[in-house]
């Protein structure tokens, strides 16, 4: 396998500094981006990087989408943030180790799409988005809590994965699901540092199989009232809300339910950081941060300046969770 011969530009200080949130922010920060309410217009003029050649509008291609609310998922006893601020702030590393990557995310081709189901079930089946769009679709708004210890509240709109599940009938030998990002390595082309080449493509994750089965894991096809804007992970992404954002992976082709643990990209990158189960804990430190309080986005690109909160155990949502797991509730 090419990382036992290749030097892992992982295991480097550099990269280990550069995961963190606070060395981007600084970089688009020297760079002159300031604050997001302006940024279809300044973006563009102000920032050198390829990716910021391609639009001015971060919500370009969305189609309004409206579903009934979910009455549970109503009030995330926070604001919701800003729908310009989560959709210029975000992590999709098939564009770049930045968090600077909307533009780039747009040439994402994202209709036609398929989202093939397959594996252990009794019935697979290939999605396109008309299927997917006879789901019955609701809309939830959640904290949102990325493993770099910033946090959004977002109203997704989209359908528990219980229902694709369902329809899937899951033979009894499959244990986990492995979910699979698209991948193209003439679109996705990754970040220059560390080096794409050297990175495990495609982006996957995986749940256990009565993860899946919660009635928290969603599927959002939209978000904020329209259609997913491409760097959300239009058409289709995943929402894990009681574990680390990288958990939910975006831009899904593929759906396997498998009988082991699968290896999935961030655990593949640095196991001891980026943990297969990786549920919100703010007791348990990542190795080189706290996870005991959480930044919510605000405006810009300093993260520092944005409002500090402290973290919850499963991201708040134990009442759903806790049962499945060993660690008592707190
Ligand atoms: N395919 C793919 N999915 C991904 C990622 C990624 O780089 N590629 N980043 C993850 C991480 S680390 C986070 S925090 C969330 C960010 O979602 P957002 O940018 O829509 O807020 O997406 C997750 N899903
Ligand atoms: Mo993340």
């Amino acid at each position: 396998m090419v990382f036992i011969h290749i030097p892992k530009p992982w295991q480097l200080p550099e990269f280990k500094v550069s995961h963190e949130a606070a060395f981007y922010n600084r970089r688009r920060f020297l760079k002159g981006v300031v604050g997001v309410g302006i940024a279809s217009t300044v973006l563009p003029l102000t920032s050198c990087d390829r990716s910021t050649r391609q639009t001015t509008d971060p919500l370009q291609g969305v189609i309004p989408l409206r579903a009934p609310q979910n009455p549970n998922f109503t009030d995330a006893g926070r604001p919701l943030t800003n729908e310009l601020f989560a959709a210029t702030y975000n992590n999709f590393y098939e564009f770049g180790s930045s968090k600077n990557i909307w533009p780039a995310a747009q040439s994402l081709p994202t209709n036609p799409w398929t989202v093939e189901v397959s594996g252990l079930v009794k019935n697979p089946k290939t999605y396109d988005l008309d299927d997917l769009m006879q789901f019955p679709l609701e809309e939830r708004i959640y904290r949102f809590r990325c493993v770099e210890a910033w946090a959004m509240v977002v109203p997704w709109l989209g359908f528990p994965m219980r229902l694709m599940l369902e329809a899937a009938e899951p033979l009894s030998t499959a244990k986990f699901v492995r979910f699979t990002s698209f991948y193209d390595r003439d679109i996705t082309t990754g970040p220059s540092f560390p080096p794409s080449q050297f990175l495990p493509w495609p982006y996957t994750e995986g749940l256990r199989v009565d993860e899946m089965a919660n009635d928290l894991a969603f599927f959002a096809i939209g978000a904020y009232g329209h259609t997913l804007p491409k760097q959300h992970g239009a058409p289709i992404r995943m929402v894990v809300p009681w574990k680390y954002g990288f958990k939910g992976a975006k831009s899904v082709v593929k759906i396997e339910f498998v009988d082991a643990q699968p290896a999935t990209y961030w655990n593949t990158i640095s196991a001891n950081e980026y943990k297969f189960e990786s549920n919100v804990e703010p007791d348990v430190p990542h190795p080189r941060w706290s996870q005991a309080s959480e930044r919510l986005v605000g405006p810009g690109g300093n993260p520092y300046a944005w409002e500090e909160v402290p973290s919850r155990l499963y991201n708040g949502y134990g009442e759903f969770v806790a049962d499945l797991y060993d660690r008592a509730a707190v």
